[in-house]
């Protein structure tokens, strides 16, 4: 099979790593320190940008509001520090979730001056998001109630519109608002944005540019995630992904780990609308994954060379073919035709594609003989030695 003209398509792929993926992360129960483990912003931007040397993938890193800008430490700083790595600062994601005074909730919160404060953060979060040259303000919320009765739904609902589409006025032109919805936790009796329903009228009330953020792990196990998807790209309300896997809830497992024909059934019906329409809306495709017990960087390079893998089956379906076994009703062509792409091994077309690009064809072992974890390690050891001792690397 020709494919040589596909690897323009890769070149056009990319994928938005967070810089909490680096960090030492953890279930609610506890974690596991790594001495390689990131800490300082810098750190994390140096890991991120070791990863996209490798791969050629992920330009850009994902920043969290409250854990990578510090009060000291102009927001352009951080700017210039991801360029020294060779990446640039992506999505800004705010952090109304940890702090006390959200026990009640952030913009859903009944307390107007809790309301407040949240939407202030956020308009900060906006303005770190223009001075570091951001395109994408990345909007999750612990907000929920944990038992019937405890809040009225329909004022939470409210407050909450009325505070996306005052933030939505406050974003500068070129930004685009994520909405990302989740079933439930930390709330487990009615989390305020808790489908893909929700989340898209919300997103609707704020303004013409918010959209969906479809994290593939907060759904329930039956949801058919790539229908919401195909709709979502109709409607013109897509925004991007936070990528990882699951078994069971929001596991945070690496992309592909349990499930990659889930994967490739989103990367289908994308492509399936490009085939379609002869355009894609600009999608953020983002990393939110928690690699408690992988080293961080492996995982990294595991997640995009499998998204990278994922992407290039989805564009081999041959859409043609498809189109005429669908009109005949022939199910079984038409499910093969989807199974021979996934099928297919193109682990030697991203090969060539590395190859051309002056990109090691086998990044992770690049990575292993380049010496960067143990170094990384040993420096951090010495940085921060109050950590704690994980005996890693
Ligand atoms: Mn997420």
């Amino acid at each position: 099979m020709k494919t040589d003209h596909l690897l323009p398509l890769l070149d056009a792929f990319k994928i938005e790593l967070p810089s909490w993926g680096f960090a030492d992360t953890g279930t609610r129960f506890g974690k596991f320190l790594q001495d390689a483990a990131a800490v300082t912003i810098e750190e994390k931007l140096a890991d991120a940008g070791h990863v996209h040397a490798l791969t050629g993938c992920c330009p850009t890193v994902a920043v969290h509001v409250l854990w990578d800008f510090r009060k000291d430490q102009p927001a352009e700083k951080v700017a210039s520090l991801a360029k020294k790595y060779g990446v640039a600062i992506g999505a800004i994601n705010p952090n109304v979730f940890q702090d006390q005074q959200y026990k009640w909730g952030s913009i859903a919160n009944r307390s107007e001056k809790i309301r407040e404060m949240a939407i202030d953060h956020i308009l900060d979060s906006i303005r770190i998001g223009q001075a570091v040259g951001s395109d994408w303000l990345s909007l999750w919320f612990a907000d929920g109630i944990n038992y019937p009765g405890q809040s009225d739904i329909i004022a939470r609902k409210k407050w909450m519109a009325a505070a996306l589409n005052r933030l939505h006025e406050a974003m500068p032109a070129n930004m685009t608002m994520l909405v990302e919805y989740k079933p439930f936790e930390p709330a487990f009796y009615a989390t305020d944005i808790a489908d893909w329903g929700m989340a898209l009228l919300l997103a609707r009330f704020a303004g013409e540019r918010a959209k969906v953020l479809v994290d593939t792990g907060h759904h329930y196990q039956a949801t058919n995630i790539e229908q919401i998807v195909a709709w979502l790209l109709d409607e013109n309300m897509l925004g991007g992904f936070h990528f990882n896997d699951r078994k069971y809830a929001d596991d945070d497992l690496t992309l592909g780990s349990i499930d990659p024909y889930q994967i490739f059934r989103i990367f289908h019906e994308i492509e399936n609308y490009r085939f379609r329409t002869g355009h894609l809306p600009p999608l953020a495709y983002m990393v939110d994954q928690s690699h408690n017990l992988k080293p961080k960087i492996e995982a990294m390079i595991q997640t995009v060379d499998i998204a990278q893998q994922l992407y290039l089956k989805a564009v081999l379906v041959d859409r043609k073919r498809l189109g005429a076994a669908q009109e005949g009703e022939d199910l079984v062509t038409s499910e093969n035709i989807l199974r021979d792409a996934f099928m297919t091994d193109v682990r030697p077309l991203l090969a060539r594609w590395r190859k051309g690009r002056q990109l090691p064809e086998d990044p992770l072992a690049a990575h292993r003989q380049s010496g960067y974890e143990a170094k990384a390690a040993a420096q951090r050891r010495r940085n921060h030695p109050d950590k704690g001792g994980a005996a890693y690397a």
